[in-house]
């Protein structure tokens, strides 16, 4: 599925930084195959060694991720006069190079949607109405409801590998009718002729962690995605369009004190192709504490986080830029 090349017309090119320091493949990454009676220990294993893993033998029929994925390439292609009728994001809605509302910019455009149908924004429903020919189905609905699906699955089985008691104490927080969810559908256009030529792969989507419980990621077939080593090292993850990544977040690394590690991780945008991705981020009820879980502390383990609801940590992350270590100021000292 091609997302047409457009002119690099792209306006705030120049404040978009390049990474130009190789990145070496990361071809030991955990494969957890949700069919396997021992994922959940391997999963547990990978939240704590890198807050990623990659799942294969999900649920989420194929045809849904191929359906929205040429919708999302429809919408993409509209001209851009259209498509700036959904935006800007406030934050939902149709965004072109501006990440967030404090400075960060990358080589992207995209779409970010609540998934939460009790408040679902004006913005939104306003894309749908304003374009039914491309988002005519009832494709964004049926994806969401399926990796929703997966992301429970996903949430129980850490709970289990962790031996947490009861196995839906993380997942019932998505479950939550109130779950401060939402969706992302990012388009990386292919990079201009100048940078692809330098050899310089522009920022696509600059470092950072998810501030959520647990990302769901799915790409088209295109490279670009790199997480962050504990040593500090960059891989690049390579793209594999029927499998989902999961990330873990900050809210997961606080919940488990510290023990899974929320994942530093960004995109490059690749030279030639355009890559095109879609995330489902959990979140828990904006009232929610976030607090280590009782049942996964030692008798005498102190909280190394100071107790914050999930609305004083969203608050604190939208006033900060992505690269930033948001928890820094929710940790103890
Ligand atoms: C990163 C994860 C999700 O994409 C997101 C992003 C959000 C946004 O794009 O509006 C943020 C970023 C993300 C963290 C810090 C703030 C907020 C941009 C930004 C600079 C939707 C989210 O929840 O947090």
């Amino acid at each position: 599925m091609v997302v047409q090349s457009q002119p690099a017309t792209l306006t705030h090119c120049s404040l978009i930084e390049t990474c130009n320091k190789p990145t070496t493949v990361f071809t030991s990454i955990p494969v957890i195959n949700l069919e396997d009676p021992e994922s959940k220990f391997l999963m547990v294993k990978a939240c704590e060694e890198y807050g990623f893993f990659k799942v294969v033998n999900h649920c989420v029929p194929m045809e849904f991720i191929t359906r929205l994925e040429s919708e999302a390439v429809e919408f993409f292609n509209l001209p851009q006069s259209e498509k700036d009728k959904a935006g800007p994001p406030d934050p939902f809605g149709y965004g072109s190079k501006r990440i967030g509302s404090n400075g960060d910019v990358g080589w992207i455009e995209y779409l970010l949607l609540n998934t939460n149908p009790q408040v679902v924004s004006l913005k939104t429903l306003a894309i749908f109405r304003q374009r039914p020919e491309v988002f005519r189905s009832s494709a964004v609905n049926d994806y969401i409801q399926a990796v929703k699906t997966l992301a429970f699955e996903v949430l129980e089985l850490i709970a289990d590998g962790l031996k947490i008691e009861p196995r839906d104490a993380l997942s019932k927080l998505l479950r939550d009718e109130n779950s401060d969810s939402c969706f992302r559908l990012n388009h990386y256009p292919p990079c201009p002729e100048p940078e692809a030529l330098s050899g310089r792969n522009l920022v696509g989507f600059g470092e950072h962690t998810d501030p959520q419980i647990i990302s769901v990621l799915r790409s088209n077939n295109t490279s670009g995605l790199q997480i962050c080593l504990k040593d500090g090292t960059w891989v690049s993850v390579p793209p594999d369009e029927s499998s989902f990544f999961i990330n873990v977040g900050d809210a997961l690394q606080v919940m488990t004190n510290g023990r899974l590690k929320s994942v530093r991780h960004r995109v490059s945008a690749n030279t030639h192709k355009s890559r095109v991705s879609m995330i489902y981020f959990g979140g828990p009820p904006l009232s929610e504490k976030i607090v280590p879980l009782i049942s996964l502390m030692g008798k005498q383990e102190e909280s190394l986080y100071k107790e914050f609801t999930w609305w004083e940590y969203k608050t604190s992350a939208y006033k900060s830029t992505l690269a930033d270590y948001r928890l820094g100021l929710f940790q103890k000292t």
